[in-house]
């Protein structure tokens, strides 16, 4: 249930001084549960020579990158792109959990053909890859679901994907676990965006237009306790917000 923005801020625990700042600009929004999480990025690494985002962020350029930095605070606004030779995109990840919820956050894709990935994971889940759950992806001219616990990252699944071994009937499952939506945004400018999931249902609104929710059984899972942002070019983010409903 979405509820309207009325939680007193001394009962925000878990957010940091400068959400004080922040309460004036979250008045005019809708509340869409309890603020669980809440990063403005309104800090200094103490070094510019590998990933710190702070406030408890982790990152992969360790491993996928050898160390060089991938992820920069700039002015308040967390950067984050994958260099060339990098294995992987980059990904940036932050516990947190909800059942139901939503996460809020203002992103801006600078290039022809960059994308921002919320992928969320249960790493105590061992029926999958990587503890993958679910991705709700933004592109500048779309935006896409998928449920890959019950899907591409389960690891029967996964294996016989692997092997080539895929039967028609799981080929067609698989495709029914996906949804890419038509939506265009503009490069290089701010946008506002909220992923929210209830129950099986996913759906995301950018910039106050709702799009096409879908649903799928992965969705509904219980405990979705790490969000990590993958990047395969380059995208910022700011007022990075976690609401729990259930
Ligand atoms: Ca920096
Ligand atoms: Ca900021």
């Amino acid at each position: 249930m979405l509820m309207n923005w009325n939680v007193c801020l001394s009962s925000l625990v878990a957010i940091s001084l400068a959400a004080s700042c922040y309460a004036k600009k979250l008045d005019t929004e809708v509340s869409y549960g309890e603020l669980i999480f809440f990063d403005d990025f309104e800090r200094q690494e103490s070094q510019e020579i590998k990933d710190e985002p702070g406030n408890e962020w982790t990152t992969s350029s360790d491993k996928t990158a050898g160390g060089r930095k991938q992820v920069d605070l700039v002015d308040g606004v967390m950067h984050m792109q994958t260099l060339e030779g990098a294995n992987h995109a980059v990904s940036t990840r932050h516990a947190f959990e909800f059942e139901d919820g939503s996460i809020g956050m203002k992103f801006m894709l600078p290039n022809d053909g960059d994308s921002l990935k919320l992928n969320f994971a249960d790493m105590t889940l061992k029926s999958v890859h990587a503890g993958h759950l679910f991705d709700a992806v933004v592109g500048l001219d779309y935006v896409s679901y998928e449920d890959k616990k019950t899907g591409v990252m389960d690891l029967e699944i996964r294996k016989a994907r692997r092997e080539k071994s895929l039967s028609k009937e799981q080929s067609a499952m698989l495709k029914t676990k996906k949804l890419r939506v038509v939506h265009s945004i503009e490069k290089g400018v701010w946008h506002e965006l909220f992923v929210h999931v209830d129950r099986d249902t996913i759906w995301m609104e950018i910039d106050g237009t709702v799009l096409e929710q879908f649903s799928s059984e992965g969705f509904a899972h219980r405990r979705k306790g790490l969000l990590r942002l993958l990047v395969p070019g380059h995208a910022y983010v700011d007022d990075v917000r976690i609401w729990r409903r259930k």
